[in-house]
């Protein structure tokens, strides 16, 4: 069925004019490139794309990412005039005001149809391979008649310039995902100009050597657009097509230049523009025929949703597969419990990322939604179970990700799948590289993307490998990330809270903080005490003068002070504070039980001291590591910085003293 170009010529000029109006009013936005990608996003839409306005969570979507965010009102347009519930179009109206769910770039928590936040450039293309990648595990564990969608991108010069988009194409042309289509806003026009400032780079030929199949077309051709995405379609490999597009088209004296990017036409542009689209309706009203055109093909998924919903019901996996989507956990206790009995009683000593190890043994066992993986240190993260066999292009039913070395991708393709729903992800790298995926791990706690980062060698405990890959300053800045759960757990039992407790959070990401050293048990109960973020490990024999909060290999330095301190006369409590922001969600009585006033803090970690004047406060004493390590094995450093009873008893006393 051909398309008759007639018709979509003003439903294309009905995002034009909404997307000019809308930024315009708010005087503030970008409307190049949904003028620019008006009429390929009207064949997606009306052609392609398997949607159901009334139901914007229906499982079996196709899911569609703008990673362009700055085009967000391209997906704004699209779901009014599709007919979703919101945005209305006083909802438009109030683009990127406050409280209107059309915010300057698209949120996924704001606006249901939103599949993922965008903006940050290339990470939605790399969230939407994490998409990809989800979809092929259940359609490989659930069947084709209740899962069977494709992921569509649309993309601009930008994305494809990032860094990131090497590693989300690598990933993908390997892994071949098939179903995944991206549609290349190829304007050759990013802020500062025309690509030919900074780029020479034969784009679609990096694609096929990644493995992709690629395509081009004129994208304001309707039917060379729609041969274009049927020739994707028929590839057996992902693709990229290149929209041959002239940024703000329709704009006769704008179009084509970088000056319709990011501000307002103005109002002599806009009436010039609507006059050469013959477009007459006032600002912010559709033509009822238009509008009766993208409201009756909203309705052409409803039958496709109609008839999943009754396969679902009829299937007996259907059960199974609507608790994954909806996010719960399954039934029972996942055997966590009867874990942490086991290890109070085994007080195993070892280092907390093979206690992580232990902790996903009983997890991924129990658990069908988690699917780990690892940024090529499998063997160093110990995130590789025996219930995890590898996810690859020949057995998609896997749940085991060799990433290889990209740890952006792989932060973005977690929460690409953790978006996606039926998949709970975690993943690993040494907590050095959690800055080369640090804007991922941002986006998940934006997104309240349900992520576990698996991060280990987390201090100079770590080692011969020297400064390099001692982090100092990550777990206080990744402490600084509103909504993320840090963890740096002391022992087996802690690391297995930490776990439990990320896996439970339905709504927001967590990150594992995890030693590469032996570490002792520190406690010999089961009794969920990380729950509480902090909490005190050992009470004061003598009268009370110090508290000592330590996290992770600290504790045990913490213990052995304690002791010294005990011995002179000196009562000192210890408090373990495994993770800062469950402590902060304590009542005020509880924190100041564990972190009394009356007596001097210390804290103790292997890192920086910036911020641990929040526990110890401005009388309190800080013992950590403001500098980079150094190339040793971990007991010569612990030795050289301090981090022993014999260098920090008599700073405490001195401190007491003073
Ligand atoms: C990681 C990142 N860097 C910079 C920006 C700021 N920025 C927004 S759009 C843009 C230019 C993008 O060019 P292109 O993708 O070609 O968009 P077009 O101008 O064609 O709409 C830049 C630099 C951003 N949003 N994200
Ligand atoms: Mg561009």
């Amino acid at each position: 069925m051909s398309l008759d170009p007639a018709r979509l010529a003003p439903m294309a000029n009905a995002i034009r004019a909404l997307s000019m109006d809308a930024v315009q009013a708010a005087n503030s936005g970008h409307p190049g490139m949904p003028m620019g990608m008006a009429d390929v996003a009207t064949v997606l839409y009306s052609k392609f794309l398997k949607f159901d306005p009334s139901a914007p969570d229906w499982a079996d979507r196709d899911r569609f990412v703008l990673s362009a965010g700055h085009g967000s009102m391209l997906i704004y347009s699209l779901l009014h005039l599709t007919g979703y519930a919101r945005p209305t179009m006083e909802d438009i109206r109030q683009f990127r005001q406050l409280g209107s769910p059309c915010a300057g770039h698209p949120e996924n928590f704001m606006l249901p149809g939103i599949e993922c936040t965008t903006g940050p450039l290339g990470q939605g293309l790399a969230m939407a391979v994490g998409m990809a990648m989800a979809e092929r595990h259940l359609n490989a564990t659930f069947g084709d008649a209740l899962v069977d969608h494709r992921t569509w991108v649309i993309a601009g010069d930008g994305c494809l310039m990032e860094g990131i988009n090497h590693e989300a194409i690598g990933l993908a042309g390997h892994l071949k995902l098939g179903r995944m289509i991206v549609l290349w806003d190829d304007n050759r026009i990013t802020i500062d100009g025309g690509t030919d400032l900074s780029t020479s780079e034969d784009i679609p030929a990096r694609y096929r050597a990644a493995g992709w199949h690629t395509e081009a077309c004129d994208g304001h051709d309707a039917a060379d657009i729609e041969r274009a995405i049927q020739a994707a379609l028929a590839d057996g490999r992902p693709s990229l097509i290149a929209c041959r597009t002239v940024i703000g088209k329709g704009a006769p004296n704008k179009a084509g230049s970088h000056s319709v990017h990011g501000s307002p036409l103005g109002a002599d542009e806009i009436s010039a523009t609507r006059e050469a689209l013959g477009w007459s309706a006032l600002a912010f009203e559709i033509p009822a025929d238009v509008l009766a055109d993208w409201r009756s093909l909203g309705k052409n998924g409803r039958a496709a949703r109609a008839d999943w919903e009754s396969r679902l019901a009829g299937d007996a996996k259907g059960a199974e597969l609507s608790r994954r989507m909806a996010g719960e956990l399954p039934a029972g206790d996942a055997g966590v419990p009867a874990y942490l009995a086991k290890l109070s009683a085994d007080k195993p000593k070892v280092a907390t990322r093979k206690a992580s190890e232990m902790a996903l043994e009983v997890l991924t066992a129990e658990v069908p939604d988690l699917v780990g993986g690892s940024a090529d240190l499998t063997g160093s993260n110990n995130t590789k179970t025996k219930a995890t066999q590898p996810f690859t292009a020949d057995s998609y039913d896997g749940r085991y990700v060799y990433y290889g070395i990209r740890e952006f991708g792989m932060a973005a393709a977690m929460n690409g799948m953790a978006l996606h729903g039926g998949v709970i992800p975690y993943g690993g790298t040494f907590l050095v590289f959690s800055d080369y995926c640090r804007n991922a791990i941002r986006l998940s706690a934006l997104q309240h993307a349900r992520v576990v980062y698996v991060m280990t060698h987390d201090s100079i405990g770590l080692g011969e490998d020297g400064p390099t890959h001692q982090p100092v300053e990550h777990v206080m800045s990744l402490r600084a990330m509103p909504k993320l759960l840090v963890f740096r757990p002391a022992d087996a039992i802690e690391t297995a809270e930490a776990w439990a407790i990320a896996v439970a959070q339905k709504d927001r990401p967590s990150v594992l903080c995890l030693s590469r050293q032996n570490l002792p048990a520190v406690r010999a109960d089961s009794e969920m005490k990380s729950a509480k973020g902090a909490y005190r490990l050992k009470a004061a024999d003598a009268a009370r003068k110090v508290v000592l909060i330590a996290t992770g290999s600290e504790v045990e330095v913490a213990m052995a002070s304690a002791a010294a301190l005990e011995a002179q006369g000196i009562g000192a409590d210890v408090v373990s504070m495994p993770c800062w922001e469950l402590f902060a969600e304590q009542s005020d009585a509880y924190r100041a039980e564990v972190l009394p006033v009356d007596a001097l803090k210390v804290s103790i970690e292997a890192g920086v001291t910036l911020g641990w004047e929040r526990h110890v406060g401005s009388d309190g004493l800080t013992i950590g590591l403001d500098d980079f390590g150094a190339s040793a094995p971990a007991e010569v450093l612990f030795q050289h910085y301090g981090f022993t009873a014999d260098a920090i008893v008599p700073k405490i006393i001195a401190k007491l003293n003073s």
